[in-house]
């Protein structure tokens, strides 16, 4: 067998989020998103924190394209906050001027330095004014328009300028996480004790068929006004981890492991690619997951130029007796660390969720690549956090030796995927650029190849696995 290798042109790099590193919220005119307002609710965020300041990035965007070329990197996935640059957030409202140079600056100063800008449109942070005016993306008719407009200033101002552009990033999460669990903003979930408002049985289908339909709007409109001339590609980011029985010998186990795929991953994949919810979604779900009229099949059916893959771990999947639940969002499965004889998915890190499991990516991309007709896929996010790493001392966390492991481990399951499997992967992009605001978990934890001393002046020090990540890919994108 032929030795495992990516092409030469292989794009690597590095991604981040707006509300995860930039801070200054409300400089230049920025005005809140649904982030800014959820991390003032007490109890929401671990450590209390929030992205006033993160990583300073609006002030510091300079030091991290040198970062990034430093580094080697290739490209950067980073996101615009829609409130920066629109600050109401709706077709009608005033354009930022200040705001939209950031971003603009930003992307000449990675121009400058070589390294090819990836720009998400939407990372969770909607507009605090769309979510008061209108219930954000509850409401269809309003929220498309807004949405539409909002990607149009920007292929508009940056159009010439950006060959990759992602519609959203992770609509599971902005779904589930925001109106069924609760857990992200705007904290939508019938927990009353989380809670006043909201239904988690038909709020986040609803909410993921309107973000679909406003994806294929925004693709649209790419393709008819901009592609010819800017000569660019435009794909969704979706993201989902592997699965493994938790009983290898019980088929409905196994079984499980496909219906949960299919509730994380073809939720949002399948309608894309071949035209409808999937076959599972339906059956339990019934008439509360919305149907496609003709007119938005047509808009989300095709909508990718390219696939946008984010993973982290691997799960074991136990099936549940008995009816689902009708906040259920997983398939009526019971996602498991450990297998039915106590082999742990993969070894412990700081994020409860996240066990690393390299052959499981493996399987995952192609598993993507198989149900979706082999795409064009790019890995826009890939990474782990390490057990207790904030607890270390500065020279500690600049030996990161677990997250080199996991590169290694997860770069080269790429590779081996790439030549063995018949996946046509051109893109990776490891989470993250350095240390940010970890969501709900603050800054505990950290997902950087670099270290950021947010006490010790925003200084910027890369660990061991950045220089792990340019290694790998310097060694296998020869060919
Ligand atoms: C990504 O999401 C995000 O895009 C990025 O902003 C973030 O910083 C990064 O991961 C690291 O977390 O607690 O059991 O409900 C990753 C996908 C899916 C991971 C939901 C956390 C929560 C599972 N996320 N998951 S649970």
């Amino acid at each position: 067998m032929s030795k495992p290798q990516l092409r030469k042109d292989f794009l690597w790099g590095y991604a981040t989020a707006s509300y995860q590193i930039e801070g200054a919220p409300h400089e230049d005119g920025r005005a809140d998103s649904i982030w800014d307002t959820f991390c003032r609710i007490p109890g929401k965020i671990a450590d209390g924190t929030n992205g006033d300041v993160a990583c300073d990035s609006y002030h510091r965007y300079k030091e991290d394209v040198a970062l990034l070329k430093q580094l080697g990197a290739k490209a950067y996935r980073f996101s615009v906050s829609w409130s920066r640059v629109i600050p109401l957030g709706g077709r009608d409202d005033p354009v930022n001027k200040p705001g939209l140079q950031y971003y603009l600056d930003l992307i000449d100063e990675l121009h400058a330095n070589g390294i090819v800008p990836m720009v998400t449109i939407f990372h969770w942070d909607l507009p605090q004014a769309l979510y008061d005016r209108y219930g954000g993306f509850l409401n269809q008719i309003e929220y498309v328009q807004d949405y539409v407009r909002y990607a149009k200033v920007l292929f508009e101002a940056m159009g010439s300028k950006v060959k990759y552009w992602i519609t959203y990033n992770e609509p599971w999460c902005s779904t589930i996480l925001g109106y069924n669990i609760g857990q992200f903003a705007p904290g939508h979930t019938s927990d009353r004790t989380k809670s006043s408002v909201a239904d988690s049985t038909t709020e986040p289908w609803l909410a993921g068929h309107n973000i679909l339909v406003s994806h294929g709007a925004a693709v649209k409109l790419y393709r008819e006004e901009f592609k010819a001339k800017d000569g660019g590609m435009i794909g969704i980011t979706l993201n989902g981890d592997w699965t493994m029985p938790w009983d290898a010998n019980d088929p409905k186990d196994v079984e499980a492991c496909e219906r949960k795929l299919e509730f994380s991953i073809a939720w949002f994949g399948d309608p894309i690619y071949k035209g409808t919810y999937p076959a599972s979604m339906r059956k339990q779900l019934g008439d509360r997951l919305p149907t496609f009229t003709e007119e938005e099949r047509k808009l989300v059916q095709g909508s990718n130029d390219f696939y946008g893959m984010n993973t982290y771990c691997a799960n074991y999947i136990k099936h549940k007796t008995g009816p689902p639940a009708p906040e259920d969002f997983s398939g009526n499965i019971e996602l498991l660390l450990e297998d039915k004889n106590g082999t742990p998915v993969g070894p412990e890190t700081q994020s409860p969720w996240l066990r690393p499991n390299p052959q499981g990516f493996r399987k995952l991309i192609k598993w993507i690549s198989d149900r979706f007709d082999r795409p064009m896929i790019y890995v826009t996010e890939n990474g782990t956090s390490l057990k207790g790493e904030n607890d270390l001392s500065k020279d500690q966390i600049l030996q990161d030796d677990f997250r080199a492991e996991y590169f290694r481990g997860h770069v080269n399951a790429l590779a081996e995927a790439v030549t063995h499997d018949n996946v046509d992967c051109r893109g990776y992009m490891a989470w993250s650029l350095m240390d940010n605001f970890e969501w709900a978990e603050g800054y505990e934890t950290r997902f950087g190849v670099t270290y950021v001393d947010y006490e010790g002046g925003q200084q910027r020090m890369p660990k061991e696995s950045a220089k792990v990540v340019a290694e790998l890919f310097n060694t296998l994108c020869q060919a």
